[in-house]
Order: C-alpha cells, then structure tokens, then sequence
C-alpha cells in the first residue's frame, strides 16, 4: 500500500471514530450537532488525529485505547477553524470545500459548535482516561490543554489577530507559526507517545519531530495561499494578503519558502531516524506532506 492508500484507510477509521461521538441525544440536541457535524465531516486531512495513532503504534499498541484521544484533537481542531473563519477573526466563507459554519448556521450556532467541541473534547478525555490508565491520560490531558491555549494555539492566534496589518519582525512570525500551527501538531504526537507509555526521551523527540513537521506545514500552507487551488485547497487563496497578515512567503519569497520547507521537513526527517524502522509510516507522510497540493 502506497502513503496515499494508508492515508484514505486512517480517514476513514478517525471519521468512524468521530461518527461514534457525535450522536444527538434529544431533539433539542440536534441543530447543534448539525452544525457541528457539518464541519467535522466537511473533509479535512485528519492530520492530528493520524498523528496521535501512528505515534501510539509505533510504542507497539493496538489503537483502541486512543481512540477518545484521536477524537478529542480532531474536535479541538476543527472547533479552533469555525471560529477561526468568523467576521471577528479571518472572515472566510469557505473552508474544507465547503461554505463556513457561521455562513449556514449563523455566528451564533457557529460559535456555540466551535464551543461545543472544545468542552466535548475534554469530556471524551476524561472518559478515556478514566476507562484506559488515568495517570497516562492525564499526563495527555495537560500537553494537549497547554499547547492548544495560552502557551499554544490561542497564544498563537492571539498574536497572528494583533498583528494583522503591522509591520511584524521574524522573530514574532515564528512565534505565530509555533504556537499557531505547531503547538497542535506535536501535542498530538506527544499524546500517543505518552498513551504508550514511553520514556522522557522518546517523547521529546517526537516533539522535535512534530515541532518541525508543523513549522513545515505552515510554511507550505502560506505558499498554497499564494500559489494553490482554490478548488483543490476549498477554500479562497490569497486570504493572507486580504488579511493584512505577513507570512513567510511575504517575508522571504516563495523560492526561500521552498527551501525551507524542505530544509524543516529534512530536519523532521532527521528527529525521525531515533525511531528506526518503527517510524516507516511518519517519514512517508513527512515526504508526502511536503509536496502536497491541498
Ligand atoms: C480560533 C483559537 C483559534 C485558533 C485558530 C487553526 C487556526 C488557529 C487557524 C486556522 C488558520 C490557519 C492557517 C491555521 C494554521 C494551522 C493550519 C494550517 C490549519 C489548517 O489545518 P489543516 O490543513 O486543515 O490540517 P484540515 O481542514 O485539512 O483539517
């Protein structure tokens, strides 16, 4: 099976997974998970969510136990891109292919899904948690909270929003790009490490991989909004130049951006080979996400 394959294979065993959390419970339940449904399963990569599996079968584990785990980051993703699309953020009115959430449902079932998500994450957690190794869960529980808050994603956010329309030095845009994007994408590898119960070394090193890989996929992600598809990507190009936001592509060109992300992706590469044979999959997906399209 080529990477693409394998790729197709882990989408749909997470959208099964989602599929088992996201189930109204009563008729008044059901707009809200509508709409949360709706952006769930509108055709995102699913990114995190393979991740955090691959990373907990490569401790040798059967993927089971993760399964809330995969869930949950997959939930505060896509919650962090309906409020990421709102008039008060990047006001986008397409995302996944699709119209955005507040476009079909309104700003304010938007940011209730967006909220909904968050909280059900956390629930799907703790249940797991409770039900696997509550230690373990735990320590998944406090990198995945920290590195989508304050000192992650938010704090990221935060800064990419404060800057719109500045003039912003490296060093800041860096910090977006680590907290921003990154931040999510290892505090997804650290949970399957950590929920295979590895060691402190073996955890920072799929840190280091994943923070690389996520400064890559940024990267990436400014040149498809410079130079992709707005049919394959589903969503408007060029929305960083609408939104006055200084990018790495903006910053250096697009022919540095190349190089740096095939120097980040080599380094990811790098991290990688502590993991050995195990670590087959990751450097194909690492591979196959430098060159994406979408
Ligand atoms: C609103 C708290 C809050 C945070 C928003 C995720 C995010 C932070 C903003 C979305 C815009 C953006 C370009 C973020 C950088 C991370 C990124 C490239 C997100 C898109 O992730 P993909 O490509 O999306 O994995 P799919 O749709 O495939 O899941």
């Amino acid at each position: 099976m080529n990477v693409n394959q394998m790729l197709v294979q882990k989408i749909q065993e997470v959208d099964n997974i989602l599929n088992h959390y996201l189930i109204p419970t009563s008729k008044y339940e059901e707009k809200i998970y509508e709409a949360i449904r709706y952006s769930i399963f509108a055709g995102g990569k699913r990114l995190r969510p393979i991740l955090l599996m691959e990373a907990y079968q490569m401790m040798d584990h059967k993927i089971e136990k993760v399964k809330p785990f995969a869930a949950a980051i997959e939930m505060i993703h896509t919650y962090s891109l309906i409020h990421d699309d709102l008039p008060a953020m990047d006001n986008d009115d397409y995302r996944r292919g699709k119209l955005t959430n507040h476009k079909v449902y309104g700003e304010g079932i938007a940011i209730l899904a967006g909220d909904a998500l968050l909280n059900l994450a956390f629930e799907i957690m703790v249940q797991g948690a409770l039900d696997y190794d509550l230690s373990l869960g735990l320590q998944t529980m406090k990198i995945i909270s920290k590195e989508a808050g304050i000192q992650g994603m938010i704090g990221g956010q935060v800064i990419d929003l404060l800057s719109e329309n500045q003039k912003i030095d490296f060093e800041t845009l860096i910090y977006i790009h680590e907290h921003k994007t990154a931040a999510l994408i290892h505090s997804a590898l650290q949970a399957g490490i950590i929920l295979g119960g590895g060691t402190k070394e073996q955890i920072q090193k799929i840190k280091e991989f994943g923070y690389y890989l996520g400064l890559a996929f940024q990267i990436q992600d400014d040149i498809l909004d410079e130079i992709g598809s707005e049919e394959i990507l589903g969503k408007a190009t060029h929305s960083d130049a609408k939104n006055g936001k200084v990018t790495y592509v903006s910053f250096h060109g697009l022919e540095k951006a190349k190089k740096q992300v095939d120097f980040l992706s080599n380094q990811a590469l790098e991290s990688l080979s502590f993991f050995g044979e195990s670590a087959t999959f990751l450097r194909a997906l690492t591979k196959h996400l430098m060159n994406r399209n979408y």
